[in-house]
Formats: C-alpha cells, structure tokens, sequence
C-alpha cells in the first residue's frame, strides 16, 4: 500500500516518517513500514516458514507547493505526480510548537488551511476541464459527475465524502484529482499530550476522517530502538505502541481494510483487503491466476485454528470450512484457495 504524507511546513513530516521506518532515510526517501501483525508473529512461530511476510506500507512525504500565495503550475505538475498512485494521505498538523515553526501551534486552523487549498486546487482543476469541453465535449456521464463534484467542492466539501460507483470510479481516477484520495489525520503533540487530540477537537471539520495523535520525537527515539525493546519502553513512556502499530492501524481503520493469513511451510503471509471483499476477489491479490481459476476455499478463523494449532488438526475437527467465491473474508481467516490453471 502506498500512502503520502503531506502538511504544512515544519508540522513535523519527515520526523514522523523517520518514526515510521525506524531509520533516518536515504536518498529516495520512501519508508517501508511493516504492519505489525500478532497473529502472523504467532502463526510463525507455528509453522516455522523460510520467510514470512507482513502487509506493507510505503510512505513518503510530499510538502504541499506553495502554501497561501504563488503556485506555479510546474510545481503543482511536480506535486501531483509525487502523489500519484497513494491509497491515503497522512495529514500531518502540529499542536507542539516546532523550531522554526513562526506562530504558535493552531492545529484546527492548519487543518483546514491545507483542507481549502486542496478543495480549491480541484475546483480549479474541474472548472478548466469543464470550460475545456465547451470545444470538445465530455462524455455526458462523465460531465454530470464533474458538475456534482463541483457543487460539493463548492460548499466546502473534500471529494472523498463522495459514495462512488466502480463506474463513476473508472472516469475520474485519470484526472488526479487530490482531494478524492482519502485521508487519515495524524497530530503531532508535545510528549505529555499523546493521545489527547481526538475526534472531538476538529468536529465536523475531519469529514470523515479518523485521527491519531502522539509525538512524532519521541515516536522517532523509540523507533531507532531494537525491535525487541520497543514495545517496552513505549509502554514505560505511558504510549500505546510504536508508531508504526499505531499508524497502520489507523490507516487500517481509515481505508476499511481487514486481514486475512496464508500459512504453510515455505511462507506465512498476511494480506490486506477492503472489508466485504469475497473469495474469488482474494484470490486474485495474491495472483490472477487464483481469481480467474477459483474453485474453493478453505478457509478457519485464526482462533479455531489457534486452539488446534495445525490445518489437519483444523480439517479433523470440522472446523475447516470449504467456502465458495461468494463468501465474504472475514478479519483473520486463515484461508488455502482451490484452484486450476
Ligand atoms: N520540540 C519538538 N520538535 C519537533 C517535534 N516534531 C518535529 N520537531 C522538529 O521540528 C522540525 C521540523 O520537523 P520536520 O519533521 O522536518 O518537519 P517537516 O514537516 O518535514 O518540515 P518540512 O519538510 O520542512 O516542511 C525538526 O527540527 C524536528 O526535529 C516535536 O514533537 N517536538
Ligand atoms: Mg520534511
């Protein structure tokens, strides 16, 4: 999974992206953070693959071009396509007053100074295609859904409020448009007000989002640790886990995504998927050839198997289920596709 970190100048970016690679960062600056994941640390244990494999996410961070004045197009050019491609954006905003940071911390107000920047930049972008296609007209779908766009995006409203089907998702994806990747909100707080900017600090100005808070320094010192002592010192420092658990969950959160586990001798593997996913479409993020020869799957949630602790074990006690492509994955299935090729 790709996801971008963007915010104001100086809200603290490249510290949280640190924290979430548990590294200072090379030349390229992408982190790739392993979701945690107890159930795939405990199914290892289990089955002893040659490897195993967590859900990734990669993050990188993109400042946003010229905040509150000149923006030239080049910039917004660059921009878009340091963006392109994310699944989530992690707006960044600081209610620590950061050096160099020129006016008290306001993070409600960074907040939606960066929210209509957005807004305005798709307003923009839709108003030059839709003047554009008095010349060469648009798809009469594709101008009707631009034109409800334009009103949310005129009343104040990001496009990813927006239900949309997997139609009106094909038309618009190409045009890049900023404000329809959806967003998780993540505060950096000074280190006595870790988890104390909620919900209920931005009300309805979050549309939606969800929000994590907690301070990105010493996220950052407790990432550099050894992975062993992590989870420790987080503990005695009063936090709720490293950033990277705290962060991808919530990313989990943000975009609806659940888990479901491979196991077997040569791998143990976690894979994300969108709640409400069925089978046959399982199949297929693991490889096409399982989605387009899709017979069954075995499939036994990770606490049966827990209490049995081998899939024969699993099949002997009737607690492994043959599903067909319609079955909806569950958070924790542990599943084995049928399939020819
Ligand atoms: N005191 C304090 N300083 C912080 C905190 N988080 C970040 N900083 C410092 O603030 C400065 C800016 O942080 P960065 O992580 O570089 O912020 P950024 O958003 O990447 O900044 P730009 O990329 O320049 O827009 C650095 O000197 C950080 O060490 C914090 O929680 N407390
Ligand atoms: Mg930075």
């Amino acid at each position: 999974m790709d996801v971008t970190i963007i915010g104001l100048p100086r809200t603290g970016k490249t510290t949280l992206l640190q924290a979430l690679a548990g590294a200072e960062l090379s030349g390229g600056g992408i982190a790739t953070v392993r979701v945690p994941d107890e159930r795939l640390d405990k199914l290892s244990k289990i089955f002893e693959p040659k490897k195993d494999v967590y859900v990734e996410i990669r993050a990188r961070e993109a400042a946003w071009p010229g905040v509150g004045g000149s923006r030239r197009k080049s910039e917004m050019e660059k921009y878009i396509n340091a963006i392109r491609g994310s699944q989530l954006f992690i707006h960044v905003i600081a209610a620590v007053q950061t050096p160099m940071m020129t006016a008290p911390a306001n993070p409600l107000q960074d907040l939606q100074k960066l929210d209509d920047e957005m807004i305005f930049s798709d307003l923009v972008a839709i108003e030059r295609i839709l003047e554009q296609s008095v010349r060469s007209p648009l798809d009469p779908n594709l101008k009707k859904l631009l034109e409800r766009f334009k009103d949310v995006l005129e009343g104040d409203q990001p496009l990813w409020t927006q239900e949309l089907d997997e139609r009106e998702h094909a038309m618009i994806t190409g045009y890049n448009l900023i404000t329809l990747t959806p967003q998780l909100v993540v505060v950096n707080t000074a280190e006595d007000d870790e988890g104390k900017h909620g919900v209920s600090d931005f009300g309805d100005r979050l549309h939606g989002r969800h929000v994590a808070s907690l301070c990105f320094t010493t996220a950052k010192e407790v990432s550099f640790l050894p992975t062993e002592e992590q989870e420790l010192f987080a503990q005695e420092l009063g936090l709720d886990g490293p950033a990277a658990a705290r962060v991808s969950q919530e990313a989990f959160r943000q975009l609806d995504l659940i888990s479901f586990l491979t196991v077997g001798a040569d791998e143990c593997r976690a894979w994300a998927i969108r709640r409400g996913t069925v089978a046959k479409s399982a199949a297929g993020v693991i490889h096409t050839d399982f989605e387009k020869g899709f017979i069954r799957a075995a499939v036994v949630s990770y606490e049966e198997f827990m209490q049995r602790k081998s899939l024969k074990a699993c099949r002997e006690g009737g607690v492994l289920r043959l599903e067909g492509k319609e079955y909806v994955v569950q958070d924790g299935d542990i599943i084995e596709f049928r399939f020819n090729v």
